[in-house]
């Protein structure tokens, strides 16, 4: 492993995707989204993507110059162009227009059509909360999934993420989870290092149970967390973040690529409530933390988000896998 501080990540995430034709707009965005991931320890989506994002500029498939843009659909309904750029930029175009229109309406939603999705969806909704809004986010990805008793990949790895604003300075409750038992960037690491996964995360070509991680990468599938309940999340992602907003199922944003190894064409969905609206009142915010009080005071428990504020709060420097590095530097 390598030492490094966030702001080195930000300094090379930001110079590789200039280097291969970002603009500033883009390569800043896509770069803060990688260097949070980083500073957070969601080592998945940090500096790992990062050839994936660069392997999708140099093939065309993606514009480093998109210039995504919001307008509204119905009073409630926002849509965001991306303009075949990634997510991030359109995300950060999202959430000003989001939150007026949620503070306005009581509750909006956002469809962000037209992007590239390779990242975790915590900052859109902590974001969110941030602004003193609940947020729920999620998107598909690619067939990777195969839907309960099945044997055929169809679903992607569709997360879906959650935030509450919380009182005191407190940062957000904000988690976010793949429907998937494993997300696939973690599936890829443990290919990497050699190292098995648990039974439960996929099967190998032929049906089997395995826990060799390049058995489900090579002809195998991954499957749901929980069984048939989690096969129906991920169902439902697929509805709410594809035909609900205009844009492509996983199966349908796999016929759509190249096979760079970059991030898929695809959609999200995007929910702002505002607490005090929708309890008619300021009670909401002491009312919550008393559960969320009964969790942090519980031995052995620990509120989700928890771990990446914990993290976060050290400020760094970060750990990078020397595989990670090496792969940039090839680039
Ligand atoms: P994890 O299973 O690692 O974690 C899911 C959530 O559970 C996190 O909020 C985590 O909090 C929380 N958690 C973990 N352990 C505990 C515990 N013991 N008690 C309480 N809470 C806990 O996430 P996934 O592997 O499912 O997903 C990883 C990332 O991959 C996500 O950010 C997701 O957005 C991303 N992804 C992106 C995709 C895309 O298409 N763009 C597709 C699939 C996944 P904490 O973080 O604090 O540990
Ligand atoms: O880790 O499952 C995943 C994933 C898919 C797309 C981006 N991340």
């Amino acid at each position: 492993m390598a030492t490094m501080s966030v702001d080195a990540v930000l300094a090379l995430a930001e110079g590789t995707l200039r280097r291969f034709g970002a603009d500033e707009a883009n390569a800043g965005a896509v770069a803060r989204t990688i260097a949070g991931a980083e500073r957070d320890g969601s080592a998945s989506h940090g500096l790992f993507r990062l050839p994936g994002y660069v392997k999708a500029l140099r093939s065309g498939r993606v514009k480093g110059d998109a210039a995504p843009a919001a307008h509204a659909l119905a009073p409630g309904i926002l849509r965001v162009d991306g303009d075949d750029g990634f997510a991030p930029l359109a995300l950060e175009v999202m959430h000003d227009p989001l939150v007026a229109m949620a503070r306005k309406q009581g509750i909006a939603m956002a469809g962000v059509i037209r992007t590239h999705h390779f990242a975790a969806l915590w900052p859109e909704v902590e974001r969110l909360a941030e602004a003193g809004l609940v947020g729920m986010a999620m998107t598909q990805a690619m067939p990777y999934v195969a839907p309960a008793g099945g044997r055929e990949a169809l679903f992607g790895t569709n997360p879906q993420a959650f935030a509450w604003p919380r009182p005191d300075g407190k940062p957000p409750l904000a988690f976010d989870q793949a429907a998937s038992t494993m997300a696939r960037g973690d599936v890829m690491i443990h290919a990497r290092d050699g190292e098995p996964v648990p039974h439960g995360v996929g099967i190998d070509r032929d049906g089997n149970d395995t826990t060799d991680p390049a058995a489900i990468l090579d002809g195998g599938v991954q499957l749901a967390f929980g069984g048939y309940k989690g096969s129906a999340i991920a169902l439902m992602v697929e509805l709410m973040a594809s035909s609900l907003i205009g844009e492509r199922f996983s199966h349908e944003a796999r016929a759509a690529h190249n096979g760079d190894g970059g991030p898929p064409v695809g959609g999200e969905f995007v929910l702002a409530i505002d607490p005090g609206a929708a309890s008619g009142g300021d009670g909401w915010a002491a009312h919550g933390e008393s559960i969320l009080a009964r969790i942090e005071g519980m031995e052995g428990t620990r509120l989700p988000g928890a771990r990446r504020h914990a993290n976060r709060a050290t400020g760094g420097p970060v750990e990078v896998a020397d595989a990670v590095l090496a792969e940039i530097e090839a680039l």
